[in-house]
């Protein structure tokens, strides 16, 4: 198929602006020409990302990294969000349809008490923290964000999971009137990841609802998203409508769409090297040298007792 021959173009060379360049051209030449007229998408709008509001009251957290910042223009123009396109520039033009009020978070599944939580009381769960986080994309880019949220932990407690509660599935929404690229088969819809329990109840991993002090921008994922720092950037779901505690291993967009190159767990791995490019090295976006990828992307201290026992090169 046409969109997924130009996506599947190595990750690894989009950092060259040259590459960057022919693949965007690829894709809106032969892809989004059509996609344009077929589904009657409307133009993109070129609006610079507009700075939102800030919330008054964060308190700093201890799981947090001291290092530079990767600029705000960077971290919310460079992304991947593909329910709104599959360039890096996409989601900040296109971002903008999404509706964030009114949104509820389901959750359900292994839980003594299921509920539907309105956005606006999650907020309120606070205080919230500011955590500035190593985070890598498994194409080969990492970034250094100071995120806004609470542990998920905090969700858990509040439904009460049951002993029976193995692993957490995570569910982006899929609304193709707000989001123009559910009704191309980029990927299995709705994005769908899923974490192991106890990975889940790390407090490293994050429910983040914005980021640089300010309101979650929504080609960043708004309004609540999942970061897991020591994971590939693909595990951390964006625009999260549905939390589910369940018995099983669930199967992860990803892990339907490329079996063979994403595996569930994802840990970053500098050691094991994706089917088509090396882990080994990584570039922060702003900076030209390439840095050496860290173990479990420089969490190993907190989170490597996680696997303990278990052989990361078939788990990748
Ligand atoms: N729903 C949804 N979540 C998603 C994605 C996506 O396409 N859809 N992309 C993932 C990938 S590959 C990465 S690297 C990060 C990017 O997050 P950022 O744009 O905030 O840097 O989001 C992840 N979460
Ligand atoms: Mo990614």
């Amino acid at each position: 198929m046409l969109i997924k021959t130009a996506i599947d173009i190595p990750p690894s060379e989009i950092t060259d602006p040259d590459l960057f360049a022919r693949r965007r051209h690829f894709i809106q030449g032969a892809a989004a020409s059509a996609l344009a007229s077929g589904f009657g998408l409307p133009a993109l709008a070129a609006a610079a990302p507009q700075r939102g509001e800030r919330f008054p009251d964060i308190r700093k957290s201890q799981w947090t990294v001291d290092e530079k910042l990767t600029p705000y223009e960077s971290v919310t123009t460079y992304n991947n969000f593909y329910e709104f396109g599959p360039d890096k520039d996409d989601p900040a033009k296109n971002a903008h349809r999404l509706k964030t009020r009114p949104w509820t978070i389901t959750v359900e599944g292994e839980v003594k008490r299921p509920q539907t939580f309105v956005i606006e009381d999650v907020l309120k769960w606070a205080p919230l923290e500011e955590r500035i986080y190593r985070f890598r994309c498994v194409e080969g880019w990492s970034m250094v964000v100071p995120w806004i949220g609470f542990s998920f932990s905090e969700i858990a407690r509040r439904v009460e999971i049951t002993g029976n509660a193995k692993y957490v599935e995570f569910v982006s929404l899929a609304d193709a009137e707000q989001m123009p690229y559910v009704r191309v088969p980029l990927l299995d819809w709705p994005y769908v990841e899923g974490l192991r329990i106890d990975e889940a109840m790390h407090p490293l991993t994050l429910l983040a609802v914005g980021l640089y002090g300010e309101v979650m921008p929504k080609q960043n994922g708004a309004p609540l998203r999942l970061i897991v720092p020591w994971k590939y950037g693909f595990k951390s779901a964006k625009s999260i409508v549905k939390i589910r505690f369940v018995r099983d291993m669930p199967r992860s967009s990803w892990m339907k769409s490329a079996p063979q190159e994403y595996g569930f767990y994802s840990n970053v791995n500098p050691e094991v090297p994706h089917p088509r490019w090396s882990q080994a090295q990584e570039r922060r976006l702003g900076e030209f040298l390439k840095r050496k990828t860290l173990p479990f992307n420089g969490y190993a201290e907190q989170v490597a007792a996680l696997y303990a026992g278990m052989d990361l090169r078939r788990n990748y």
